[in-house]
């Protein structure tokens, strides 16, 4: 296994003996988060395998190796529930106790939902579907290669495509029952943007009961509290957890009680742009053409549908919350969903470009590196040092950088992909940066930070 993630000798190196470039201290990251074919996505604070995490460092992996970056999705859809949810952890039997919470015993999904599978352990949630990007990716960089290596990369599109397929349609069916061509989300979990100013009304809304005692591990591994959401986030998020364990995790109990139900832009996106490369993948393994037909619809409707969440004002898609009934009108990187669906017209991508331009977003004048803050330094609810609400995830930055590219805006494309890496090159591969220092915050050696980095890499000269 080591031995497989060795690219220009990184692991014959002591980790601390030399700087020698981007790419082997990336390299070094992916190995040393690696207990065996999947990755932890940070060496302490996150124990686990976490869906979305595991897509970006596939995409990562494969650049270095085809095979291990294969077994990395392999591991994750070993624990696809029955519904076709993919989970949003797949818990790791050996991890240190009290590493992590919640942990599977809170979740308790297997014991009381059939859907889930026992072994090993889920959370009942789900993340971003950004597996199909990272499948094609592994499919692409086995091009050309030799024949061993193609035939195998074929077998895998072949194995995945009807997972994939699953987990798209339990997304455009179970979550999001009105046909909207939007996914409803019942936790900030869910869009990975935890603590974002996207979801604090709806979380303002949120009665907490009675909270069966809890104690966070997160905050002993991280330099300083405020890096983290706060108590009064924690108790909201684990209500949460406790109202949708009580559902059962069924989904359409949950549609009708839950207090938390957003329709979530970014999450909606990636669907769409994760349908774009599953049309490819169906292509390339021969699909059906309803198969083919139906994605194609997924695709057209989850763009018009984001189109209808646009908001003119402030040049920005917005989430928008079911039950309140109304969109939440704050600036963040989500925002820019849109341009991560594609398909846009001339007047659209503008006014997107714009935006991202502006002083709310990668045109703020005390910005470090030219790149978006994860909520515009122009909101109330900005904070440079709290996770989702201000510092800049490179994460994000490779969501942009990525979709610059596929509506053809090379030029703006490259300067995120140099400011990123510049960003890594000072900053080591954290998990997230304050925005106008560029101090690295959070987990240090955060895997998809250095995935991302490989991606990043494999995309230029440097
Ligand atoms: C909760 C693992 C995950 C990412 C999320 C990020 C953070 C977890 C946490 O870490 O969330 O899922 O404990 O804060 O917000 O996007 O997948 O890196």
């Amino acid at each position: 296994m080591r031995r497989e993630l060795d690219p220009e000798g990184a692991t014959a190196r002591p980790a601390r003996e030399k700087p020698a470039g981007v790419r082997p201290q990336a390299a070094g990251v992916l190995r040393r988060n690696d207990p065996e074919h999947w990755t932890k996505p940070g060496p302490s604070l996150y124990p686990h395998q976490w869906s979305w995490d595991s897509a970006f460092i596939a995409l990562g992996l494969a650049h270095l190796d085809n095979h291990r970056a294969k077994r990395e999705l392999e591991s994750l859809f070993a624990s696809q529930w029955a519904t076709g949810k993919l989970p949003h952890i797949v818990f790791n039997p050996d991890a240190p106790p009290q590493s992590y919470f919640p942990d599977a015993e809170r979740w308790s999904s297997a014991a009381v939902s059939s859907d889930a599978p026992s072994s090993p352990h889920t959370s009942g949630l789900c993340q971003p579907p950004i597996h199909a990007v990272a499948v094609l990716r592994i499919w692409e960089t086995a091009q050309g290669k030799d024949e061993r290596r193609v035939e195998l990369a074929r077998d895998f599109l072949r194995d995945t495509y009807p997972r994939l397929l699953a987990w798209h349609l339990y997304l455009t069916t179970a979550r999001d029952p009105e046909g909207s061509g939007l996914v409803t989300i019942y936790h900030p979990w869910e869009s990975g943007t935890d603590n974002s100013p996207r979801w604090d009304a709806t979380l303002e809304a949120v009665e907490v009961g009675d909270l069966p005692p809890y104690t966070r591990y997160d905050l002993k591994h991280v330099a300083d509290p405020s890096h983290r959401p706060t108590d009064e986030e924690y108790n909201r998020y684990l209500w949460l957890l406790e109202l949708l364990k009580k559902a059962r995790y069924d989904e359409a109990t949950i549609y009708e009680s839950h207090p938390f139900l957003v329709k979530d832009v970014l999450f909606s996106a990636i669907l769409v742009a994760a349908n774009e490369a599953l049309s490819k993948i169906a292509a390339a393994v021969g699909a059906p053409d309803e198969e083919r037909a139906l994605i194609e619809g997924w695709i057209e409707r989850g763009r018009k549908s984001l189109d209808e969440r646009w908001d003119p004002d402030l040049k920005l898609c917005l989430d928008y919350d079911l039950r309140a009934g109304k969109p939440a009108r704050v600036r963040t990187v989500a925002g820019f969903a849109p341009l991560i669906a594609g398909g846009l017209d001339s007047k659209r991508l503008q006014d997107l470009l714009e935006t991202l331009d502006s002083p709310a977003f990668a045109g703020h004048p005390r910005l470090r590196w030219p790149l978006p803050p994860s909520t515009s330094p122009e909101e109330p609810g900005f904070h440079p040092r709290s996770y989702w609400r201000g510092p800049i995830w490179p994460v994000a930055n490779w969501l942009l950088w990525w979709s610059l590219l596929r509506v053809g805006e090379s030029e703006r494309a490259e300067r995120i992909r140099r400011a990123t890496l510049d960003q890594l090159a000072d900053g080591g591969f954290a998990e997230y940066f304050e925005p106008f220092t560029g101090e690295p915050l959070g987990s240090p050696d955060q895997s998809w930070t250095a995935a991302v980095a490989l991606d990043l890499l494999a995309a230029g000269s440097g």
